[in-house]
Protein backbone atom coordinates (compact mmCIF):
# COMPACT_ATOMS: atom_id res chain seq x y z
CA UNK A 1 0.00 0.00 0.00
CA UNK A 2 2.71 2.23 0.94
CA UNK A 3 4.68 2.00 -1.99
CA UNK A 4 2.33 4.02 -4.33
CA UNK A 5 1.55 6.62 -2.24
CA UNK A 6 2.84 10.46 -2.34
CA UNK A 7 5.47 11.82 -0.18
CA UNK A 8 2.78 13.69 1.87
CA UNK A 9 0.04 11.14 1.99
CA UNK A 10 3.02 8.56 3.37
CA UNK A 11 3.37 11.09 6.05
CA UNK A 12 -0.20 11.04 7.13
CA UNK A 13 -0.37 6.77 5.99
CA UNK A 14 2.39 6.35 9.33
CA UNK A 15 1.02 8.51 11.51
CA UNK A 16 -1.96 7.03 11.29
CA UNK A 17 -1.29 3.92 11.30
CA UNK A 18 0.88 4.00 14.54
CA UNK A 19 -1.86 5.55 16.62
CA UNK A 20 -4.24 2.76 15.28
CA UNK A 21 -1.97 0.47 17.40
CA UNK A 22 -3.15 2.82 20.41
CA UNK A 23 -6.82 1.40 19.64
CA UNK A 24 -7.38 -1.61 21.96
CA UNK A 25 -10.62 -4.00 22.17
CA UNK A 26 -13.98 -2.75 23.85
CA UNK A 27 -12.42 0.97 23.14
CA UNK A 28 -15.16 3.99 22.68
CA UNK A 29 -13.05 6.19 19.85
CA UNK A 30 -13.43 9.10 18.32
CA UNK A 31 -12.77 9.13 14.79
CA UNK A 32 -11.61 12.43 13.18
CA UNK A 33 -11.96 14.32 10.20
CA UNK A 34 -10.08 15.32 7.22
CA UNK A 35 -7.47 13.16 4.98
CA UNK A 36 -4.72 12.04 8.06
CA UNK A 37 -8.14 10.71 10.20
CA UNK A 38 -9.49 8.89 6.85
CA UNK A 39 -6.25 6.98 6.83
CA UNK A 40 -6.96 6.18 10.78
CA UNK A 41 -10.50 4.97 9.96
CA UNK A 42 -9.66 2.75 7.02
CA UNK A 43 -6.96 1.32 9.10
CA UNK A 44 -9.28 0.42 11.92
CA UNK A 45 -11.44 -0.98 9.90
CA UNK A 46 -8.83 -3.22 9.04
CA UNK A 47 -7.86 -4.43 12.81
CA UNK A 48 -11.60 -4.93 13.01
CA UNK A 49 -12.26 -7.23 9.40
CA UNK A 50 -8.71 -9.28 10.50
CA UNK A 51 -8.29 -9.22 13.95
CA UNK A 52 -12.06 -8.92 15.37
CA UNK A 53 -11.03 -6.05 17.04
CA UNK A 54 -14.47 -4.58 18.83
CA UNK A 55 -14.86 -0.83 19.07
CA UNK A 56 -17.59 1.64 18.95
CA UNK A 57 -16.76 4.87 17.07
CA UNK A 58 -18.36 7.98 17.40
CA UNK A 59 -17.70 10.41 14.08
CA UNK A 60 -16.50 13.94 14.28
CA UNK A 61 -17.93 14.88 11.06
CA UNK A 62 -21.30 13.26 8.91
CA UNK A 63 -18.48 12.13 6.01
CA UNK A 64 -16.00 10.64 9.08
CA UNK A 65 -19.55 8.63 10.07
CA UNK A 66 -19.96 7.40 6.10
CA UNK A 67 -16.26 6.00 6.05
CA UNK A 68 -16.57 4.40 9.29
CA UNK A 69 -19.98 2.40 8.34
CA UNK A 70 -18.04 1.64 4.85
CA UNK A 71 -15.14 0.38 6.84
CA UNK A 72 -17.28 -1.55 9.41
CA UNK A 73 -16.68 -0.32 12.34
CA UNK A 74 -19.64 0.20 14.61
CA UNK A 75 -21.34 3.16 14.69
CA UNK A 76 -22.61 4.91 18.06
CA UNK A 77 -23.57 8.78 18.65
CA UNK A 78 -21.39 10.65 21.65
CA UNK A 79 -24.63 10.32 23.94
CA UNK A 80 -24.57 6.75 22.99
CA UNK A 81 -21.11 6.20 23.89
CA UNK A 82 -20.71 8.50 27.03
CA UNK A 83 -17.31 9.32 27.89
CA UNK A 84 -14.73 8.20 25.18
CA UNK A 85 -11.86 6.45 25.92
CA UNK A 86 -9.75 7.92 23.16
CA UNK A 87 -10.09 10.61 20.04
CA UNK A 88 -7.80 9.97 17.59
CA UNK A 89 -8.05 13.35 14.72
CA UNK A 90 -5.92 15.40 12.48
CA UNK A 91 -5.12 18.80 13.23
CA UNK A 92 -4.14 21.77 10.69
CA UNK A 93 -1.57 23.19 12.87
CA UNK A 94 0.35 22.06 16.29
CA UNK A 95 2.58 23.81 18.80
CA UNK A 96 5.63 22.93 21.17
CA UNK A 97 2.55 23.03 23.46
CA UNK A 98 0.48 21.07 21.84
CA UNK A 99 -1.93 23.92 20.92
CA UNK A 100 -4.13 22.98 17.57
CA UNK A 101 -5.38 25.45 14.64
CA UNK A 102 -8.23 22.95 13.66
CA UNK A 103 -11.45 23.24 12.02
CA UNK A 104 -10.20 23.57 7.97
CA UNK A 105 -12.24 20.52 7.47
CA UNK A 106 -15.05 22.64 8.98
CA UNK A 107 -16.10 20.50 11.45
CA UNK A 108 -14.61 21.99 14.67
CA UNK A 109 -17.74 22.20 16.44
CA UNK A 110 -18.29 18.57 16.69
CA UNK A 111 -14.34 17.72 16.93
CA UNK A 112 -13.84 20.13 20.06
CA UNK A 113 -16.87 18.41 21.57
CA UNK A 114 -15.61 14.61 21.08
CA UNK A 115 -12.38 15.42 22.01
CA UNK A 116 -13.24 17.50 24.81
CA UNK A 117 -15.32 14.31 25.77
CA UNK A 118 -12.49 12.20 26.00
CA UNK A 119 -10.07 10.42 28.68
CA UNK A 120 -7.39 10.64 25.95
CA UNK A 121 -6.75 13.25 22.99
CA UNK A 122 -4.15 12.43 20.27
CA UNK A 123 -3.70 13.74 17.17
CA UNK A 124 -1.90 12.26 13.76
CA UNK A 125 -0.31 14.97 11.54
CA UNK A 126 1.90 14.82 8.78
CA UNK A 127 5.53 16.64 9.74
CA UNK A 128 4.67 19.92 7.89
CA UNK A 129 1.58 21.02 10.48
CA UNK A 130 4.53 21.68 13.16
CA UNK A 131 4.46 25.45 13.55
CA UNK A 132 6.60 27.83 16.38
CA UNK A 133 3.27 30.23 16.48
CA UNK A 134 -0.18 29.04 15.69
CA UNK A 135 -1.30 31.62 12.98
CA UNK A 136 -0.05 30.82 9.17
CA UNK A 137 -3.07 28.55 8.97
CA UNK A 138 -6.50 30.27 8.80
CA UNK A 139 -8.52 30.51 12.03
CA UNK A 140 -11.78 29.09 11.71
CA UNK A 141 -14.59 30.20 13.75
CA UNK A 142 -17.97 28.79 13.12
CA UNK A 143 -20.41 31.51 13.53
CA UNK A 144 -24.47 31.06 14.10
CA UNK A 145 -26.03 32.30 10.48
CA UNK A 146 -28.44 34.63 12.34
CA UNK A 147 -26.74 38.33 12.16
CA UNK A 148 -23.31 36.82 10.87
CA UNK A 149 -21.99 40.02 8.86
CA UNK A 150 -22.49 41.53 12.30
CA UNK A 151 -20.88 38.79 14.11
CA UNK A 152 -17.90 39.16 11.67
CA UNK A 153 -17.53 42.72 12.38
CA UNK A 154 -17.55 42.25 16.01
CA UNK A 155 -14.64 39.84 15.45
CA UNK A 156 -12.69 42.40 13.44
CA UNK A 157 -13.09 44.92 15.94
CA UNK A 158 -11.93 42.67 18.95
CA UNK A 159 -9.02 41.53 17.06
CA UNK A 160 -8.10 45.21 16.81
CA UNK A 161 -8.66 45.48 20.35
CA UNK A 162 -6.20 43.10 20.95
CA UNK A 163 -3.91 44.40 18.58
CA UNK A 164 -3.71 41.26 16.79
CA UNK A 165 -1.50 41.26 13.73
CA UNK A 166 -3.48 40.35 9.98
CA UNK A 167 -6.52 40.67 11.41
CA UNK A 168 -8.50 39.82 8.25
CA UNK A 169 -12.09 38.26 8.47
CA UNK A 170 -13.32 36.17 5.14
CA UNK A 171 -16.27 34.06 4.90
CA UNK A 172 -15.67 30.70 4.07
CA UNK A 173 -17.21 29.90 0.58
CA UNK A 174 -18.70 26.94 -0.86
CA UNK A 175 -18.48 27.84 -4.34
CA UNK A 176 -20.95 30.82 -4.59
CA UNK A 177 -22.57 29.92 -1.16
CA UNK A 178 -21.60 30.00 2.15
CA UNK A 179 -19.92 26.75 3.68
CA UNK A 180 -22.49 25.31 6.01
CA UNK A 181 -21.21 22.58 8.47
CA UNK A 182 -23.09 19.40 9.89
CA UNK A 183 -24.90 22.30 12.86
CA UNK A 184 -26.05 24.24 10.14
CA UNK A 185 -23.67 26.90 11.08
CA UNK A 186 -21.37 29.60 8.71
CA UNK A 187 -17.34 29.22 9.09
CA UNK A 188 -15.45 32.80 9.31
CA UNK A 189 -11.72 32.07 8.46
CA UNK A 190 -9.15 34.74 10.48
CA UNK A 191 -5.73 35.20 8.55
CA UNK A 192 -4.27 35.93 11.68
CA UNK A 193 -0.53 35.14 10.40
CA UNK A 194 0.93 34.96 13.70
CA UNK A 195 -1.07 34.36 17.27
CA UNK A 196 0.71 35.36 19.92
CA UNK A 197 -1.90 34.73 22.34
CA UNK A 198 -3.48 31.51 21.45
CA UNK A 199 -5.40 31.04 24.99
CA UNK A 200 -6.66 34.50 25.09
CA UNK A 201 -7.70 34.70 21.89
CA UNK A 202 -9.75 31.40 22.17
CA UNK A 203 -11.48 32.45 25.01
CA UNK A 204 -12.28 36.12 24.32
CA UNK A 205 -13.29 35.14 20.82
CA UNK A 206 -16.08 32.88 22.74
CA UNK A 207 -17.58 36.03 24.17
CA UNK A 208 -19.08 37.05 20.82
CA UNK A 209 -22.54 36.64 20.98
CA UNK A 210 -22.81 34.85 17.34
CA UNK A 211 -19.57 32.95 17.95
CA UNK A 212 -19.85 29.12 18.52
CA UNK A 213 -16.92 28.25 19.02
CA UNK A 214 -13.55 28.41 17.63
CA UNK A 215 -10.60 26.31 15.76
CA UNK A 216 -8.15 26.69 18.50
CA UNK A 217 -7.67 23.69 20.41
CA UNK A 218 -6.07 24.57 23.59
CA UNK A 219 -5.00 21.92 26.72
CA UNK A 220 -6.91 19.22 24.83
CA UNK A 221 -4.33 17.36 22.76
CA UNK A 222 -2.48 14.53 24.94
CA UNK A 223 0.22 13.01 22.52
CA UNK A 224 0.76 14.11 18.61
CA UNK A 225 1.59 10.95 16.43
CA UNK A 226 3.68 12.78 13.59
CA UNK A 227 4.77 11.16 10.35
CA UNK A 228 7.46 12.10 7.81
CA UNK A 229 6.95 11.34 3.99
CA UNK A 230 10.42 8.94 4.46
CA UNK A 231 8.00 6.58 6.83
CA UNK A 232 9.30 8.10 10.25
CA UNK A 233 6.67 8.65 12.92
CA UNK A 234 8.13 11.15 15.92
CA UNK A 235 5.99 11.18 19.39
CA UNK A 236 4.82 14.62 20.98
C1 LIG B 1 -9.65 17.83 10.76
O1 LIG B 1 -8.76 17.52 9.76
C2 LIG B 1 -9.64 19.29 10.95
O2 LIG B 1 -9.77 19.73 12.24
C3 LIG B 1 -8.34 19.67 10.39
O3 LIG B 1 -8.51 20.95 9.91
C4 LIG B 1 -8.17 18.69 9.29
C5 LIG B 1 -6.78 18.35 8.90
O4 LIG B 1 -6.94 17.70 7.67
P1 LIG B 1 -5.82 16.82 6.99
O5 LIG B 1 -5.57 15.68 7.91
O6 LIG B 1 -6.46 16.43 5.71
O7 LIG B 1 -4.61 17.71 6.82
O8 LIG B 1 -9.24 17.22 11.90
Amino acid sequence: MQAELSPMDKAKFVAASRAADLVEDGMRVGLGTGSTAAWLVRRLGERVREEGLKIRGVPTSSRTAALAREEGIEVVSLDEAGWLDLTIDGADEFDADLNLIKGGGGALLQEKIVATASERMVVIADAAKEVAHLGRFPLPVEVVPFGRDTTEALIAEMLEAMDVMGRETRLRMDGEVPFVTDEGNHIIDLHLGRIGRPRQLAMILNQIPGVVENGLFIDICDMVVVGHSDGRTELR
